[in-house]
């Protein structure tokens, strides 16, 4: 078979260039080929949907226990004890895989909803109170620290570390760049709390967290598995909401249309959310690593290779969306990337849904309108893309 050669580029992925305005790169990534060689880091990667979906579904090809970032762990040492779910292959995944999802399943959170829409209705009113608000600090933010710390049973002294902490590890997977070393600034502190706040004892009797440590008891995992698996809901929770809910908001401020047909009918809240994801996706990119040889998109891939995913580009792409860059609430949104696909993804999706729901749904209830209030700032990050403040006004109904 004639194999293709891979279009060359020099983009980097994680420059400030870049990552402020990562779409034109992601269309000129996509039309130069399904698979380009990016030669700074001597990686491939894919922007295509068709691609993407490959990769990710061909765990046996494309492996995570090598590292989901740029770094290879087979030779380099990763910076801490490697993630058993999302950075584990099968077998190793798919005992951990069945721990988390039991835990984070629709029936372990049906005690939520209630908690969740008293919260999001509080925050509303504090916010109708105010105008002129940030979208970020003020609702990104606020919402999923309040409520999702509390689900999990996190001790609720120094939780201020849970997001310095996301940061760093979302940082990690790229190169070790000046994100990179910022973010890891204060990392022994923060390290050190988010270690102490995983054990067993730190956690609350009635939260997600302690049915982890349920799984040890039942003999499917060692104590010191569960350690790491509560370490990889305080890794993956927060600032994937974070950036979920201020880029949700950044959708409708950015097509004042769809929020008036999210307030016509406020159960269509959940699809608008995961809309958001599609258009904004807080996970941009993830690696896999190959196993062996592989063709992808016609391009020969030799074994032992670093493989770039652009989940984000994926999302916008012409070739499997219809008008792609228009947020649309009433969009079939089934086949997005945002949330990963296959064996890997998210095991937090139905959390982060409700989170997103619940909100959108209280805010389009009671807020007429939601607007632009100055340039909204980045928040710039190897892996995630959102805001470090988006001014807002809302209006309310
Ligand atoms: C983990 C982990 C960390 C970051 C992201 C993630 C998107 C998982 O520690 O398991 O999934």
């Amino acid at each position: 078979m004639q194999l293709s050669p891979a279009a060359a580029c020099d983009f980097d992925p994680f420059s400030t260039e870049f990552l402020s305005d990562p779409y034109p790169f992601h269309e000129a990534l996509r039309e130069a080929g399904p698979v380009v060689r990016l030669d700074r880091y001597g990686i491939w990667a894919t922007a295509r949907h068709e691609q993407v979906v490959a990769v990710l579904s061909d765990y046996e090809s494309y492996c995570s226990s090598a590292g989901v970032g740029l770094s290879d762990f087979r030779k380099e040492k990763p910076w801490r004890p490697p993630s058993i779910i999302l950075e584990a292959d099968p077998p190793l995944h798919a005992r951990t895989h069945r721990v988390l999802m039991r835990a984070l399943s629709p029936a372990a959170l049906r005690d939520l909803r209630p908690v969740f829409e008293l919260e999001a209705e509080r925050l509303v009113d504090t916010l109708l109170q105010r105008r002129e608000v940030d979208g970020v600090a003020d609702i990104g933010r606020a919402y999923p620290l309040k409520v999702f710390p509390d689900a999990i049973g996190v001790r609720s002294d120094g939780r201020e570390n849970l997001l310095p902490y996301g940061n760093m590890v979302f940082n990690a997977f790229g190169p070790p760049n000046e994100l990179f070393r910022d973010a890891m600034s204060r990392a022994q502190e923060v390290i050190g709390w988010i270690t102490a706040a995983c054990e067993r004892d730190a956690l609350a009797a009635n939260g997600l967290g302690r049915s982890v440590y349920a799984a040890h008891d039942a003999g499917e995992l060692a104590y010191d598995e569960a350690r790491l698996l509560i370490r990889s809901l305080l890794s993956a929770g927060l600032d994937t909401t974070v950036h979920g809910i201020s880029n949700a908001l950044f959708c409708f401020a950015s097509f004042p249309d769809q929020w008036d047909v999210l307030r016509a009918d406020p159960s269509i809240a959940r699809t608008a959310f995961d809309e958001a994801m599609r258009l904004e996706s807080p996970v941009q990119t993830f690696f896999r690593t190959t196993t062996r040889d592989v063709d992808l998109g016609g391009t020969l891939i030799g074994a032992g290779e670093k493989v770039l995913t652009f989940l984000a580009a994926a999302n916008r792409d012409p070739r499997r969306w219809s008008d792609p860059e228009r947020f649309d609430v009433h969009r079939r949104t089934g086949g997005h990337v945002g949330f990963g696909h296959g064996i890997h993804r998210c095991v937090g999706e139905m959390l982060s849904k409700l989170e997103g729901e619940i909100l959108l749904a209280a805010l389009a209830r009671r807020v007429r309108a939601i607007e632009l209030n100055g340039e909204p700032a980045p928040h710039l990050n190897n892996t995630l893309r959102g805001f470090e403040s988006l001014p807002l006004v809302l209006e309310a109904a």
